[in-house]
């Protein structure tokens, strides 16, 4: 048995709470934190535009100016006219809903507006044999029909954590999608035969892009696009530049913001800035010859989640900067980007546990809101400048 492989019940528990359960440690830290830092929100408008969601997962704009959002149990809801609709949407299929699996992403095709598809992420299968999949749908407003998956990952697990889930289009159309390592299976990340700890790229309809960088190498998955990842939580693409973020979920501490490109090594686990839950060592090395840096990392962790990048002009200054939702050390990040260099970093919306975070077509911001513990009071808020 690898040093890698299974782990204690008790060591996944610690796990979760890192990545927001109810953890003593992260309640503690945030309440230092919250002291440090206490004109944030002031920057805010906060409406409340959905509540009494179980961990709302994500959003996606429609152009008649709905919004969809997910709910981790398998729903998929509508926000139009400024209210929650009381009905899911019909026809979702049922994700494998347990700890962090259930449903995930919702993105719009970039045709939406001719051809009414959508995206959606979830976890898929059985406790013995689950995987991140993603369908393609078309949605007439009330129900999706004509559901076709075009991306599962390649290998199987029986852990209910640890999938990525995060989508995201890439401007030649192509389609990005976060794996995560399945928790007991992180030395996988490493290898090109297996599909945990991935991001793998598809084209819309499924096939696999050609040009992608292990696309006809012997023994590599060519749906690979990058590797050496443990649980990518935030996925964005800067559409003025193409260039590609993500942030990750490091063990205990070593969370990551990587730019991430076709073909590299992010590293895990031969090289983490983080810790086992027991303290004890993954490896030695913070660097790796062959892996690449992350841009940026914490330590300790915060749990980070739903990335955007703002393009808006509405709060100003910030074009170009990242948006960061954090789970454990409950906050909403802004990372200020100069000249492709990250800055400085600011914490709003101090005790929120953020899930996603994005810039509708307003400028204005958007976040999801949850509990811990699965419990119904999930949000969706809408953030504009105070003034
Ligand atoms: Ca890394």
């Amino acid at each position: 048995m690898s040093p890698f492989s299974r782990v204690s019940l008790a060591a996944l528990a610690a796990a979760l709470a890192a990545c927001g359960g109810p953890a003593g440690e992260a309640r503690k830290t945030q309440t230092t934190l919250a002291a440090a830092a206490p004109e944030g929100d002031a920057a805010f408008k906060v409406e409340t535009l959905a509540e009494g969601l179980v961990n709302p997962w994500s959003l996606a704009f429609l152009p008649d100016g709905s919004i969809l959002v997910t709910e981790r149990d398998g729903k998929l809801r509508v926000i139009r006219d400024g209210a929650l609709v009381e009905t899911p949407v019909a026809g979702v299929p049922a994700p494998y809903v347990k700890s962090q699996g259930g449903l995930f992403d919702v993105m719009l095709h970039p045709d939406f507006a001719t051809n009414r598809t959508i995206f959606l992420s979830y976890a898929a299968g059985a406790p013995d044999a689950n995987a991140t999949r993603v369908i393609s749908a078309t949605f007439d407003g009330a129900a999706l029909t004509d559901i076709k998956t075009i991306f599962e990952t390649a290998t199987k697990k029986d852990t209910p954590v640890h999938y990525g889930g995060r989508l995201a289009l890439l401007p030649d159309r192509t389609l990005l999608i976060t794996v995560g390592d399945g928790f007991n299976y992180r030395e996988k990340a490493q290898d090109l035969s297996n599909g945990l700890g991935k991001i793998a790229r598809v084209n819309l309809d499924g096939s696999i892009p050609a040009d992608n960088p292990f696309a006809g190498r012997e023994g590599a998955l060519p749906e690979i696009f990058s590797y050496g990842h443990r649980n990518q939580q935030g996925l964005a693409v800067d559409p003025a530049t193409g260039t590609i973020f993500a942030t990750e979920h490091g063990p205990m501490g070593g969370d990551e913001l990587n730019i991430i490109e076709a073909g590299a090594n992010y590293g895990w686990p031969i090289a983490t800035y983080g810790l086992d839950y027991s303290g004890a060592q993954i490896s030695p090395f913070t660097e790796y010859e062959g892996t690449k840096q992350p841009e940026k990392y914490w330590v300790p962790s915060i749990g980070p989640s739903g990335l955007a990048i703002y393009q808006g002009d509405l709060f100003a200054g910030w074009k170009g900067d990242l948006l960061v939702g954090a789970l454990a050390k409950t906050a909403l990040h802004r990372l200020d980007v100069e000249n492709g260099k990250i800055v400085g970093e600011e914490r709003y919306l101090e005790g929120e546990r953020i899930r996603d975070v994005r810039e509708g077509p307003d400028g204005a911001i958007y976040v999801t809101t949850e509990d811990h513990d699965g419990a119904p009071i999930g949000r969706v808020l809408r953030l504009t400048p105070a003034q």
